[in-house]
């Protein structure tokens, strides 16, 4: 077995002490982190879901397993992203509200802050009034929604129109993403950009900074 399958194996079977084991082994032997997160952690995370799907792992076990998952990314965290900096760009970022999926938006916000950009990560469940409030403290030029649900996307519509009656649309330039999102849906709801992954999040992000 390669050190992904067992890693993936390892998520899966919800073993914690096996995935941190294999995550610190798979680094020893200078596998790059960003596989050790593309093809282990997020490929085991993956199978979670279609297990999820054919419901043979139930919400329990994949908060389980999504709690698992977190740990071995804090362990990858500091050798994940570029050390470009760049401080021009402040991000506000959350999950939308009636979403409570955080995984991937962490990691979207974890690149965008080792790429150089200040960012206030928000949570889960954010209302868009509550986005408002932050973009405004916050002085904000970037902001990115995420949603995992086909249920929760028209969340991100009624929080960029949230963002026009503010009065604030042109201050910020609006980033969505997260698995159901589309480019097609970005331009449809009158976002600025759509990124697939958390990597060229942050390099979008950067441009949208400048
Ligand atoms: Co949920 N869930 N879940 N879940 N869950 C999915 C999303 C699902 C696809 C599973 C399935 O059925 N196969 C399905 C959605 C179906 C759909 O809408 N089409 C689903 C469902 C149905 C549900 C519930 C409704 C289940 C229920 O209660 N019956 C429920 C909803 C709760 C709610 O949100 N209100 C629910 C609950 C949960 C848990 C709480 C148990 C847990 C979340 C824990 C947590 O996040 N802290 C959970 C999990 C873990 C998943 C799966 C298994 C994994 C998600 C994940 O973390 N992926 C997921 C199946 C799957 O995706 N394979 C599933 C790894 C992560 C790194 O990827 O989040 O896609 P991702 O992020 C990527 C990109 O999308 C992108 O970059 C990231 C990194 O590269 N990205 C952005 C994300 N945000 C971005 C923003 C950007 C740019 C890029 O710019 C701003």
């Amino acid at each position: 077995m390669t050190d992904f399958n067992e890693i993936k194996d390892s998520l899966v079977s919800l073993d914690d002490q096996r995935l941190l084991h294999l995550v610190n082994d798979a680094l020893g032997k200078k596998i790059p982190a960003s596989d050790i997160l593309n093809k282990g952690l997020i490929a085991g995370i993956d199978i979670v879901g279609e297990k999820m799907e054919n419901e043979d792992m139930f919400i329990p076990e994949v908060l389980m397993a999504a709690q698992i998952m977190a740990k071995g990314v804090e362990i990858l965290k500091p050798l994940l992203g570029d050390d470009e900096t760049s401080a021009r760009g402040r991000v506000v970022i959350g999950t939308v509200k009636g979403d409570l999926h955080d995984i991937g938006k962490n990691l979207v916000a974890m690149m965008m802050e080792s790429a150089g950009l200040a960012v206030h990560n928000l949570g889960v469940d954010i209302a868009p009034e509550e986005f408002v409030a932050q973009i405004k403290e916050k002085n904000a030029n970037i902001l990115c929604l995420s949603a995992l649900l086909t249920t929760t996307m028209p969340m991100m519509k009624q929080t960029i129109d949230a963002v026009v009656e503010s009065g604030l649309r042109d201050q910020v330039k609006i980033m969505i993403g997260g698995a159901p999102v589309t480019q097609v849906f970005a331009d449809d709801i009158g976002a600025d950009a759509f990124a697939s992954d958390a990597g060229s999040a942050a390099k979008a992000a950067k441009i949208l900074a400048n």
